[in-house]
């Protein structure tokens, strides 16, 4: 691959020698290694280099908030396993993009932002410098590493280290620091090309030992109710073959966390989804599959797992394949961790099955088929009513037609209950096409994630937003119209944060704090920039008009409007919200 070089200089004898420059380094570097896209904000001091990226091939996608371009790195990085690349401007362009890296790096995310950053001598002196701050120390503790380099010839290191950091083992969130000064050192051209570094084996595989994965095979072979978890690290795996393998061949139930939807169709048999509620206090062996016991499992413990106090083990044991060391026992004991990376890992365990591996027990499947189909049937019927005004059920029977007739399109969801209804009632077909609100429950990734969902897969997107949700990222629909993205969002809109129907108490001039302007036109939003724009209050409205968005590709917003009185506070999480001690 050719070296992008400035002008030749032309030297005191007259003999032109090539030059090439910090900012053609960054490029090169990066081209070297098969990242094509950049998703920022230009400005100081990193202006040129967007526009030379651009120039020299990259694709530049260019945002209005840094926190939604560092969202779509990071998910970037997670459905294609190289890491994401955000560029932000100095101190407040950081700080915008820092909560997106601290995002990444809590969701197992790789991405790289890099920021260009003021005067180090300055800064470190703290003379008042334009936009001065010590970007790296105040990275180091959100993200998984951190570096900066200060000589144009220490680019490709610099590079080098940070993809290596983003990707490899548990994956993350790096930071680079590319000081203003970097940019236009000049370099040797030939020195330049000699200074990069093609990463070789960036994330290596991590075989597991074989003593532990027979302590997982006998633990699973003892098991009369076993289930598998498998998480979000199973889907960034790309492992998808053997997971399903060892799924089918042994024959054991599984379910999947949010955005390990789609490993499996949702629809697959052994889905226990529909049965959560009796699986895991039920089980007693459970194999974790790229999951934590975080809040998102209830630790491990608990009622949810058939404890009797909150605090209390439910009496399962627990196999936990990841590729951290550090991640067994955070919660509760794991009787046999699998350390290594899941393809690996699940490959050992299918050996190890063979060909004669028995079925789970009967009457533990039979329980769980017989709870499934009570419970699909009960939502089945929820679904057919057909109220007025709409609400989640009925906008959402809607989309999940519309998935289940795109299973290639990629759906990006956030809000309260937009996010718990629509989890629970849109069925995945396809691996890594459910992309959410992830480990925090962040509102804020809609629009970031769908400009990169469209951009890195081109297939169609559709977001479906609370309208509280929507809010935080809701200027880029601009971006999304500028760079004629299929992206179709759906706001499932209750007037307010959670719903919309409260009152100020006081009976003065100021609306409740959870409430917004009532019957906001935010389609309005889209034709402002020359996308589509529908108002749809009928679940018929609504399918007409996601049909056509996913027929034209055209930008749209579908302000999809619900009853007010629809959902409850804080969705499924209800019990976190921490209320008054009632009398
Ligand atoms: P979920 O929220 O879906 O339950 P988590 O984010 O809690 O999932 O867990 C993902 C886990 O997957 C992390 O502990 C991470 O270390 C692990 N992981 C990520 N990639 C891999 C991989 N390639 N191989 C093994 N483990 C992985
Ligand atoms: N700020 C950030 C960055 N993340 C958050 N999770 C919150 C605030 C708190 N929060 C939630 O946890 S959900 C939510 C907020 C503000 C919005 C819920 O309202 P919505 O969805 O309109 O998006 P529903 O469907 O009406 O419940």
């Amino acid at each position: 691959m050719g070296a992008t070089v400035s002008e030749p200089k032309v030297t005191a004898d007259a003999e032109p020698t090539q030059v090439t420059d910090g900012f053609h380094l960054v490029i090169d570097a990066l081209k070297l290694n098969g990242i094509d896209t950049i998703f920022g904000l230009p400005g100081i001091p990193v202006t040129d280099l967007t526009r030379k990226a651009q120039a020299a091939g990259m694709r530049v996608i260019s945002f209005r908030h840094e926190q939604n371009a560092g969202n779509a790195a990071a998910i970037a990085g997670f459905m294609t396993q190289k890491p994401g690349i955000c560029l932000t401007v100095s101190a407040p362009g950081f700080l915008n993009g820092l909560t997106a890296l601290a995002n990444a790096t809590t969701n197992c995310f790789p991405m790289i932002l890099i920021s260009g950053s003021s005067e180090r001598e300055i800064v470190d002196l703290q003379q008042g410098d334009y936009e001065e701050m010590d970007q790296l120390a105040v990275a180091k503790p959100l993200c998984k590493a951190a570096f900066r380099v200060l000589h144009a010839e220490d680019i490709g290191v610099g590079i080098a280290r940070a993809i290596r950091a983003a990707v490899s083992g548990r994956p993350g969130g790096v930071y680079l620091d590319l000081p203003a000064r970097l940019f236009p050192q000049s370099v040797d051209a030939q020195a330049g090309r000699n200074s990069l570094i093609k990463v070789v084996d960036p994330a290596p595989r991590q075989i597991p030992a074989q003593d532990a994965v027979q302590r997982a095979l006998e633990l699973l072979k003892g098991a009369k109710r076993p289930l598998i978890l498998l998480g979000k690290g199973a889907a960034y795996a790309q492992a998808d073959a053997e997971i399903r393998a060892l799924i089918e061949r042994s024959g054991i139930p599984y379910l999947p966390m949010a955005m390990a939807k789609g490993i499996l169709p949702d629809t697959h048999e052994q889905s226990a989804a529909a049965a959560r509620s009796f699986v895991l206090p039920g089980a007693d062996v459970v194999m974790l599959v790229g999951a934590r016991l975080n809040w998102l499992l209830s630790h491990g413990k608990g009622k949810t797992w058939g404890g009797k106090n909150p605090k209390d083990w439910g009496g399962q044991k627990f196999i936990q394949i990841d590729i951290s060391p550090q991640e067994a026992d955070s919660n509760v004991r794991i009787d046999a961790p699998l350390v290594g990376d899941i393809g690996s890992c699940v490959t050992a365990l299918l050996a190890g099955i063979g060909s004669g591996w028995a079925k789970p027990p009967a009457e533990w499947l039979n329980a769980i088929a017989e709870r499934k189909n009570k419970n699909l049937a009960k939502m089945a019927e929820t679904l057919a009513k057909n109220p007025a005004p709409m609400n989640f059920h009925s906008a959402l029977n809607v989309v999940r037609d519309i998935v289940k007739a795109n299973p290639d399109a990629m759906l990006v969801n956030e809000g309260a209950n937009a996010l718990d209804f629509t989890r629970s009632i849109v069925d995945m077909y396809q691996p890594r096409k459910r992309l959410d609100v992830g480990t925090w429950g962040v509102m804020g990734i809609g629009m970031g994630f769908a400009v990169a969902a469209a951009v890195v897969s081109g297939q169609p997107v559709i977001a479906i937003e609370g309208d509280s949700a929507f809010g935080f990222s809701g200027m880029e629909v601009e971006t999304i119209c500028r760079y004629n993205l299929p992206v179709c969002v759906v706001i499932l809109n209750n007037n307010g944060v959670y719903r919309g129907d409260e009152v100020n108490p006081t009976g003065g001039p100021d609306p409740a704090p959870l409430v917004f302007v009532k019957d906001a036109r935010y389609e309005m939003l889209m034709q402002a920039f020359g996308g589509v724009g529908v108002h749809a209050s009928t679940p018929a409205e609504l399918r007409q008009a996601m049909e056509e968005a996913i027929r034209s590709r055209k930008p749209t917003l579908i302000n999809a409007v619900i009853d007010e009185r629809a959902g409850t506070e804080s969705g499924r999480i209800t019990a976190l919200n921490p209320s008054a001690k009632k009398k």
